[in-house]
């Protein structure tokens, strides 16, 4: 990784060509998969743009080898010759699904490489030492906030060496899931489960524990219709097996079998997931499993949803933390506070349960604070 200290002027022409690298990179509609937003333009000594691409997920060419092949066929080889790269990503330096970028554009005579973040993953990371070692001029680092804005999940999954949890949890306002018997249905309005289901279309991973499978059959899948995109793995922890009649147990709408942690630890967890490939788990419950992650300190970002409603007794969100006194209580930022209205399908009431649960739901995105 480099830390560029008081980083070379990036030139007009350079900073005007990171904007539509950037602007390419983020094109709609792109299955990613594990693998982050990229773009990249080349450029020609006098500023026109040679060639430009963008990666579009997992198995596929990368940025910088999709612009040099554009501009190979648009201006021929000999144009790349003293050429200038400016990428969204510093290049890669390994051989994975594709070949190394930095070695291409090496081997295509680009003279100097512009890119605004330095590769956070380990296994990737280096493009830029093997560019200056063979004599390429490299101006790293250049605009390291926004490379990241691009791709915070991935960004932050590569710097932790694990994939990112968010804790998803819908409770009463006195923190309840469910009621002493069980129920749990209408805690919260449509409107708010409309918007889980959006966070479960963001993560590539839900997961529960093994006694949320016993409890609640869920389905765990992203069933609006216009989130589109794959559907996230489903995957449940815990040492039980599945019960064979739980929606769980049947292949998801993808056709794909649920996964089976046989674990209770989170960090053994995470890292199987992160050996195939996962990046975002969304934990969805339950107090169990929210408790042991908590313990381990792998909860990265948390999304309440909070009813208005009053149960006074039933299952908590978490179970014991091992907080007995407040000066240990988790603290947590809070990075967003919205009131989600209810919908038509709140208003239309087929049952009196169900009514009670037409009212605004309140969505708070937290964050773990940091310890300092
Ligand atoms: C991309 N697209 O345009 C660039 C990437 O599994 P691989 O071989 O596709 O490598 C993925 C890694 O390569 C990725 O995590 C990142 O570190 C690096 N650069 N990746 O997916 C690209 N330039
Ligand atoms: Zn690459």
């Amino acid at each position: 990784m480099t830390t560029a200290t008081a980083a070379p002027a990036v030139r007009p022409a350079e900073q005007h060509a990171l904007r539509r690298a950037f602007d390419l990179a983020a094109t709609d509609g792109l299955v990613l998969g594990p693998n982050p937003r990229v773009g990249c333009v080349l450029l020609a000594p006098d500023g026109a743009t040679l060639g430009e691409g963008f990666h579009r997920g997992a198995g596929t060419p990368h940025a910088e080898a999709v612009a040099l092949e554009n501009a190979r066929r648009a201006v021929g080889p000999d144009a790349l010759r003293g050429a200038t790269a400016v990428v969204t990503l510093e290049p890669c330096a390994h051989t994975g699904r594709t070949g190394p970028c930095a070695q291409a554009l090496r081997d295509a005579g680009i003279a100097r490489v512009v890119y605004a973040q330095a590769d956070p993953n380990p296994v990737a990371t280096g493009g830029a030492a093997l560019l200056r070692h063979a004599g390429v001029d490299v101006v790293g680092d250049v605009q390291p906030a926004r490379g990241r804005a691009l791709n915070p999940t991935w960004t932050a999954a590569m710097e932790l060496g694990r994939p990112v949890v968010t804790w998803k949890v819908a409770t009463t306002l006195d923190g309840r899931t469910a009621a002493s018997d069980g129920t749990s249905r209408w805690i919260t309005s449509a409107a708010a489960r409309r918007d889980a289901h959006r966070l479960r279309a963001a993560a590539d991973t839900v997961l529960v524990g093994s006694g949320t499978v016993a409890a609640d059959d869920p389905s765990l899948t992203v069933r609006d219709a216009d989130l589109g995109g794959p559907q996230p793995a489903r995957a449940v922890m815990g040492l039980r097996d599945l019960p064979q009649a739980s929606r769980l147990a049947a292949p998801g709408p993808d056709g794909a079998a649920t996964v089976h942690l046989r674990t209770r630890d989170p960090r053994a967890a995470l890292a199987d997931l992160w050996d195939h490939d996962r990046r975002h788990v969304l934990l969805e419950g339950g107090a169990t499993l929210a408790a042991a992650f908590w313990r381990a300190g792998m909860i990265d970002e948390v999304v309440a949803y909070v009813a208005p409603v009053l149960l006074g007794a039933g299952p908590a969100a978490v179970g014991d933390l091992g907080i007995t006194s407040i000066t240990g209580a988790v603290r947590l930022d809070v990075a967003d506070v919205t009131v989600l209205q209810p919908s038509p399908d709140d208003l239309d009431l087929p049952d009196g349960a169900r009514s009670g649960a037409a009212a605004p739901t309140v969505r708070l995105t937290l964050r773990p604070r940091k310890e300092s």
